[in-house]
Formats: C-alpha cells, sequence, structure tokens
C-alpha cells in the first residue's frame, strides 16, 4: 500500500503540478497569438498531412483544418504514449510475487483532480487556438458579389444544386439544375446555401476540409474556394475519369453510402463553357419546371440571396441566346 501510493502519490506529485502548469502557459501563449506563432503552411502544398488525407486544394482555412489535425494528433499521441507506457510500467512494477500482498485503495483524490484538470486544459487551450478557424469557415461570408452562389438540396440519397442562371435571381426560368454533380470556376468563392428535404445529412468536401450537417428546415450558408481544377488533377493522376467527391457525413439510411455527388472545378471560361451546355455528361436541366425537386421543395421565402457574379460574369455572347429553348 505504501510503495503504491508513494509510487504514484509522490512521482507524480513532483512532476504533474509543474507538467500542468507548463501546458497551461504555453496554451495560454499560443492561444493568445491567435496561432500565429505556429507557421501555417502555404497553399497549394501543405505537405505532412499527404498519407492522412486526400489532396487539399482549399483555400487557407482547409490548411489550418490540416494544421489543427496535426497538433490534435501529436497530442493524442502523446497521451496514449503516456497512459499506455504507465499501464506496462505499473504491471511490471507490481506483478504478482511470492508473498506479496494485494494493496486495497479507494482512489486518490489529488490524482483525480490532476488529470481531470489536465485534459481540461488541453481542451480549453483547443478551443481558444482553433477559434480563427473556426471563425474563417463559419462565420466568414463572402460577398456574392466576390463569387458563385449555388443552391444545395440533399435528400435520401442524392445532391440537387441550382445555379441562379445569367439573371444572377433563383427560382426564374433561366435556373440551371444538376443532379450530384457540382460545377464550380477555379479561384473563385463559392458559397453553398445547403438544405435538406428529409433527414439530416452532412455536406462533405473532403478535398476542401469543409464539413456542414444539413438540418431539416434550415437554410445553412458555407464557403470554399477551389484551387485546383479537375483537369489538373487529372493529369497529375495520369486518370481520365477521376473527380472530387462529395460525400454524405451523416448516416442518413440505408443508402447512405450511395449518397456521392462529384465536384468538378473548372477553369472560369470552362465553367461558362459547360453552363453552356458544353458538357452534358450528367443529367442536369434548366429553367422552372415545378416538376424538379428542387424547384418544388426549396422555399420561395429562401430565395433572397441573389448572384450578382453570375450575373456579371456570364459572357456576353453566351447570354444573347439565354434562355435556351
Ligand atoms: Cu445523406
Amino acid at each position: 500500500m505504501e510503495g503504491f501510493r508513494s509510487v504514484l502519490g509522490g512521482g507524480l506529485r513532483r512532476f504533474a503540478a509543474p507538467a500542468a502548469a507548463l501546458a497551461l502557459l504555453a496554451g495560454a501563449a499560443w492561444a493568445q497569438d491567435g496561432g500565429a506563432a505556429i507557421p501555417v503552411p502555404e497553399p497549394p502544398h501543405a505537405g505532412g498531412l499527404s498519407a492522412l488525407g486526400p489532396e487539399n486544394i482549399g483555400p487557407q482555412y482547409s490548411h489550418d483544418v490540416d494544421h489543427l489535425y496535426r497538433v490534435i494528433l501529436w497530442l493524442t499521441t502523446g497521451a496514449f504514449v503516456l497512459t499506455q507506457g504507465l499501464l506496462l510500467f505499473f504491471l511490471f512494477r507490481f506483478r504478482a510475487r511470492p508473498g506479496g500482498v494485494a494493496a486495497w485503495t479507494h482512489g486518490n483524490h489529488r490524482l483525480e483532480i490532476i488529470w481531470t484538470l489536465v485534459p481540461g486544459a488541453i481542451l480549453f487551450w483547443l478551443a481558444l487556438f482553433q477559434f480563427s478557424t473556426w471563425k474563417d469557415i463559419k462565420i466568414a461570408r463572402p460577398d456574392p458579389k466576390e463569387g458563385l452562389v449555388v443552391q444545395v438540396m440533399a435528400k435520401q440519397f442524392e445532391w440537387h444544386f441550382r445555379y441562379a442562371g445569367p439573371d444572377g435571381k433563383f427560382d426564374t426560368d433561366d435556373d440551371l439544375l444538376t443532379l450530384n454533380y457540382l460545377h464550380v470556376p477555379v479561384d473563385t468563392k463559392v458559397t453553398v446555401q445547403l438544405r435538406t428535404q428529409d433527414v439530416l445529412h452532412s455536406f462533405f468536401l473532403p478535398n476542401l476540409r469543409l464539413k456542414q450537417d444539413t438540418v431539416p428546415g434550415l437554410t445553412i450558408n458555407q464557403w470554399f474556394e477551389a484551387r485546383k481544377t479537375t483537369e489538373q488533377a487529372r493529369k497529375e493522376r495520369g486518370i481520365e475519369s477521376f473527380n472530387f467527391e462529395i460525400a454524405c457525413a451523416e448516416l442518413c439510411g440505408l443508402g447512405h453510402t450511395r449518397m456521392k455527388g462529384y465536384l468538378v472545378v473548372h477553369s472560369k471560361e470552362g465553367f461558362f463553357a459547360w453552363a453552356d451546355k458544353a458538357y452534358l455528361e450528367e443529367p442536369h436541366e434548366y429553367g422552372k419546371n415545378p416538376d424538379n425537386l428542387l424547384n418544388r421543395f426549396w422555399p420561395a421565402t429562401e430565395n433572397k440571396l441573389e448572384d450578382p457574379w453570375l450575373r456579371d460574369n456570364w459572357p456576353a455572347d453566351l447570354k444573347a441566346k439565354w434562355p435556351p429553348k
């Protein structure tokens, strides 16, 4: 009993308190800096995470997410090694020996407090440390004048997309609708307005480190900016059929694993060429067809956000022949 206490109590008492204080101080200093003390790798090649995640083609915030991932991975690896190391040490140190007597203990208050406060302090530090990244992803909003706006309707087990068309207004005769294929221009901010027709889904762009639940009754705006075209990615991989994926990251029913879409990143000219029907590889339609699911279920009151970027950038020669008959 005494031996057990002195190993646990004495050893840990000597190191745990200063270690906890250090962790807190380091955390506070780091967090105060808004994380600026740690250089964030510049796109397009973040490095370090290539083996742990899909290629990152996102804006600065998606590289910040990778950085956070690495910090958390180091923290949890440290905790794993420490706890499993201690477990092995105690297994050996207090192994059964002839004549040995088992100690009966109800625990140790000081230890309980330490191993509650230290992880608590680390979690609190993480909450502060990640805040600016959270703000960039979840709170920051691009001006619709700066980039594309796409309405996204999730449904068991499909993704429906709607573009405002050359007039920049949704729910009009020149809207463009696609199923499971989201086409965007490269190096352009894209605002997605997320809704669901039925249950909870989660709109996940792994290559952009963007993940957001779609919630019945709510329209949730998120944004991203792809910095590599699909064509470039195909060339690099030597795979002509390669596509960036859109996954549903919420277990949404029996067909959940089939709920897969594709993100097609075009050059800016390529994007408008596609919109002009140059790319007809997937089903899509135009206009106000009342049978289309998105037209039917997207509430008219949720069309307040217009897309002046699309209106202003749509090439005049293409505009002249719009809407298609
Ligand atoms: Cu789903």
